[in-house]
């Protein structure tokens, strides 16, 4: 029985299970993760946790098994699971009580090692009890378990280099096995979802806020009527002393064509590839018309499921459902590096607005916007540089300098002071804001392939208009 259980167990998932076991333990088998942290959690802190920290360990004691006795190595990591789960749970609790702000980072890092060390329990569980469909279920959860700890706690070396291997192992095993599943196919952003454990945060969604039908979205073009807008300039590919003379000096935004012909995303992402390469990594996914409306929310799903119900049939630019879903402003790359290999940084990335900080040029932040057609971001601004690259289909974007700010109309409080009331697609909107019409809008569609620089401060209203995938670099 022993040996028949050890041959279906490939070599490949023990090298997986070994590397994973490495950023758990050091060679004579302590818990690395302990030695690191003593030093962060201090004494007072340490008595707060301290029931976590106890399960944490006997699940790590329970996991740092050796020896070829199977049935023993199971038992072991089925007692090690539930105790990771409770300090899970309990870790949850303390994350979401109080403002997120004032979270201690120790009680993050506490929440992303316990999803690490159940991952690991889970991924053992796969090596060892495999059996078809099942042990695909064990390494969707291993997945998943280190995809709640990246997005909910703090994204730790450890954890990614943890997702890639399962990653890895998990394309491996559906390419091998037909029984795999098929493979069809923000705003400050915090994940802070409302559940009381993370572990039905996969289920929840708006429910009990109104559905939104996509044929409610008004299409129609107001904006043009109040004042017509200016077209905003296009270049092919511009010297990066043109584009930093006459437009990212002059604060002014331009369109910068067939600037990512080198990227291999160009030409191979589309919603079938992305469900391919990371169809089970759980992701954000916002739900609702946009982040200002009453019936917005957020869902945890997998990029699987986004595509299969918010997304098409690609041919037919449909979504299988009513709720527009969007995988809005994600840093999709850092938690799937494999995707980060598909893009580039753009060399303007490097300008900066001081000549002597020349040398401290950091590097842009990545974000992802992929959805259905129809997605819409109100109107507001971002403080930094943004270059949107769009990679897969296109958008309609309306934009207002930052100078028309005082007809614009932020929104009151901190969370949404860099927003607009205006909704330029609103034919009302003009009743209430009458001095709107001294606005001065300018209008352009991005194409595939397109990058467009929007200045700092510049007000956006951006509106995908089919399937589309943008990859925003905001830097300085
Ligand atoms: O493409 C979008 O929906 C919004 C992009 C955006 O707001 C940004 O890049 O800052």
């Amino acid at each position: 029985m022993i040996i028949l259980i050890l041959i279906f167990c490939s070599a490949e998932s023990m090298d997986t299970l070994k590397s994973v076991q490495s950023l758990l333990f050091s060679e004579n088998g302590e818990p690395i993760y302990w030695q690191k942290s003593s030093v962060e959690i201090e004494r007072r802190e340490l008595f707060d946790v301290e029931g976590e920290i106890y399960l944490m360990k006997e699940s790590e004691g329970l996991l740092h098994s050796s020896g070829n006795d199977v049935s023993s190595i199971i038992f072991k990591c089925t007692s090690a699971l539930p105790k990771c789960q409770a300090a899970i749970e309990s870790l949850w609790e303390k994350l979401n009580t109080g403002v997120w702000q004032d979270i201690p980072n120790y009680l993050r890092h506490l929440y992303s090692h316990a999803s690490l060390i159940k991952s690991f329990a889970l991924y053992k569980l796969f090596c060892y009890d495999n059996n078809g469909e099942k042990s695909i279920d064990f390494l969707k959860q291993t997945l998943k378990s280190v995809d709640l700890g990246l997005l909910l706690g703090l994204p730790t070396s450890e954890l990614t280099s943890a997702a890639r291997l399962y990653s890895d192992e998990f394309r491996k095993l559906t390419l091998k096995t037909e029984s795999g599943p098929s493979s069809s196919v923000k705003r400050t952003k915090k994940i802070r979802l409302e559940s009381k454990t993370p572990e039905n945060i996969g289920d929840k969604d708006c429910s009990g806020t109104r559905n939104f039908s996509r044929n409610d979205l008004v299409t129609d073009t107001p904006w043009r009527k109040w004042k017509k807008p200016a077209e905003i300039p296009s270049l092919e590919r511009p010297s990066l002393e043109n584009f930093s003379k006459n437009y990212f000096k002059q604060r002014l935004p331009v369109i910068l064509k067939n600037c990512l012909l080198h990227w291999p995303a160009l030409k191979s992402w589309s919603p079938g590839y992305l469900a391919k390469v990371a169809g089970e990594r759980t992701v954000p996914v916002e739900l609702g018309p946009n982040y200002i409306h009453p019936a917005w929310g957020q869902k945890l799903m997998t990029i699987r499921e986004f595509v299969n119900t918010h997304m098409l049939d690609e041919n037919s630019q449909d979504s299988k459902v009513d709720q527009i879903g969007y995988l809005a402003q994600h840093p999709l790359f850092e938690q799937v590096p494999e995707l980060r290999a598909d893009i580039k940084i753009p060399e303007y990335c490097c300008l900066c607005d001081n000549a002597s900080d020349d040398e401290d040029v950091e590097e842009p932040v990545i974000n992802a916007w992929f959805g259905p057609k129809g997605t819409v971001s109100p109107l507001h601004y971002d403080p930094k540089h943004n270059l949107l690259a769009q990679v897969v289909g296109k958008k309609r974007v309306i934009l207002y300098s930052c100078e028309d700010s005082k007809y614009l109309h932020p929104y009151m409080g901190q969370l949404l002071d860099n927003t607009s009331q205006i909704d330029p697609e609103d034919p009302e909107t003009i009743e209430r804001f009458p001095d709107l019409i001294k606005a001065e809008p300018w209008e352009c569609e991005i194409q595939a392939g397109d990058m467009l620089y929007i200045p700092p401060k510049w007000w956006h209203h951006i509106r995908s208009l089919s399937v589309s995938f943008s990859v925003s670099f905001w830097w300085q």
